[in-house]
């Protein structure tokens, strides 16, 4: 068995716009439902005033910083960095007829810093943000609509960076708008199932038509979906418990089923009709959904046990989205449970499933890093949990997966998505950032940092099985 990864293998880190970029009203953008979520998307909607403070408005200023943070990752050898692009820097309310000149102009300055390091760009249109102006005006993906405005978007992008970017992604974890509607769909209040389905497939038809444009505006770009991997286990191997984990798979896999394969499965058509869902479909959607993308990246984190027993399924609950904790498997500071295993199995679900390539765009270790008494990050724990995650994905190319790449999540600290925490870090790199908004700002290398430097350098021949 070999211990190196392919030599086309892109190694990387991967960062959101709205977590790491700050400059919230510089550069003529607009106000995003990210800016409109300051205690992250599991909190509140907050009417922004003049002068009130959200960590998110500054985040670690990588607007005004990137080509510091750039030349670190070039330092640790990157190949690929995965960023997103703020619509609202591009169509500040979404529905401009023409693009905000001063928002396309700071991306070029970004990729072109991205290429003097020979990094690669790898671009996510929508990362957990879309212009608020589109949600408080059309109601967010509920409204047909935002398919023209989305589709305006990807052109510009595509037309303006086509020499520059040629890795792609639609919407990321397309699947959380099951869980968060607002952040995913752009859909405010209270909203029914049937609400958040429309949306979705809105949002789907969005997608397929992204993919088109890409084909035509570069020819030569590949795009991918991004799913949030959110793998589910039998917490027994009852029968029951096996179907369920099975139904609760396809809660997710549908959305691949979709971008993969061009059209609705079976199993959904059933659940619509079990659940009175009739969505709205035009013809011209079946053909938009048919634009398929070339390959699938997903994040993944942890895995999630599930079960038939409603009672047993209660009483155990308490992990986020509504998994049962395995009994075999350590969590870490935040609840996560850690199963470096369960990404082999994953990735050779989804290379069974759709055999199209792989690539991992998030994975890593949300933990309150301490510096000692040196001012030194010795965080182990994160090193572990790395390496314990790419052994497995070594394996899952042994299987005969074919894998494109990794780019572990927030390779520098940055703000949390689910709760605008900055002492949740994942970085290789710290950041001086407190989370009443104190600190330097300045950088500085954890132990992890040599760590992956030397991971890259050998293709993965330092990683201890
Ligand atoms: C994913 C998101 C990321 C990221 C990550 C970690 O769901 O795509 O944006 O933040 O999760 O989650 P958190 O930041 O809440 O720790």
């Amino acid at each position: 068995m070999s211990n190196t990864f392919p030599d086309s293998f892109l190694w990387g880190g991967a960062v959101a716009a709205n977590q790491v970029e700050g400059a919230w009203r510089e550069g003529g953008k607009g106000i995003s439902t990210s800016d409109m979520l300051p205690q992250g998307i599991f909190g509140e909607v907050v009417a922004r005033q003049p002068g009130d403070f959200s960590i998110k408005d500054t985040a670690i200023d990588f607007y005004h910083r990137y080509p510091e943070d750039i030349a670190l990752f070039a330092e640790m050898g990157f190949t690929c960095l995965r960023v997103s692009i703020a619509w609202t820097r591009i169509f500040p309310q979404g529905d401009e007829a023409e693009p905000n000149e001063a928002g396309l102009a700071w991306y070029d300055a970004l990729f072109d810093e991205m290429a003097r390091h020979n990094i690669q760009p790898m671009v996510t249109l929508s990362h957990y943000e879309m212009p608020w102006g589109l949600v408080e005006n059309y109601g967010g993906w509920g409204s047909r609509k935002l398919i023209a405005f989305f589709e305006r978007y990807a052109r510009a992008v595509f037309t303006r960076y086509q020499h520059k970017v040629k890795l792609w992604l639609t919407f990321n974890e397309i699947n959380m708008s099951l869980h968060a509607p607002l952040t995913g769909v752009g859909l405010a209040g209270d909203v029914t199932k049937a609400d958040v389905y429309q949306a979705i497939h809105h949002q789907l038809v969005a997608s397929g038509l992204a993919v088109k444009a890409c084909r035509e505006i570069i020819p030569d770009a590949k795009m991918g979906n991004m799913l949030l991997g959110g793998l589910m286990y039998p917490l027994s191997c009852r029968p029951e418990d096996v179907f369920t984990a099975l139904q609760e798979n396809r809660s997710w896999l549908f959305f691949g089923d979709v971008q993969c394969r061009g059209a609705y499965p079976g199993y959904m058509q059933r659940f619509f009709l079990e659940n009175g869902i009739t969505l709205h479909i035009e013809e011209s959607d079946c053909e938009a959904l048919r634009h398929t993308v070339d390959f699938i990246s997903f994040s993944y984190y942890m895995s999630g046990c599930v079960t038939a027993d409603p009672q047993l399924g209660e009483k155990l609950r308490g992990n986020i989205l509504d998994m049962v904790p395995n009994p075999h498997l350590a969590s870490s500071e935040w609840g996560w449970q850690i199963d470096p295993l369960g990404l082999r199995t994953l990735l050779n679900m989804l290379w069974d499933r759709y055999q199209k390539p792989l690539f991992i765009v998030e994975n890593g270790l949300g933990a309150n890093d301490k510096p000692d008494a040196s001012g030194r990050i010795n965080d182990d724990y994160r090193i572990s949990y790395l390496n314990d995650h790419l052994v497995q994905v070594r394996e899952a190319i042994e299987d005969g997966v074919e894998v494109l790449g990794y780019t572990s999540w927030g390779p520098i600290d940055l703000v949390s998505a689910s709760k605008a925490e900055v002492n949740k870090r994942y970085g290789f790199i710290y950041v001086d950032i407190q989370q009443d908004g104190s600190g330097t700002l300045n950088r500085s290398r954890k132990a992890s940092f040599d760590w992956y430097k030397e991971v890259i350098a050998s293709r993965g021949a330092t990683l201890k099985a």
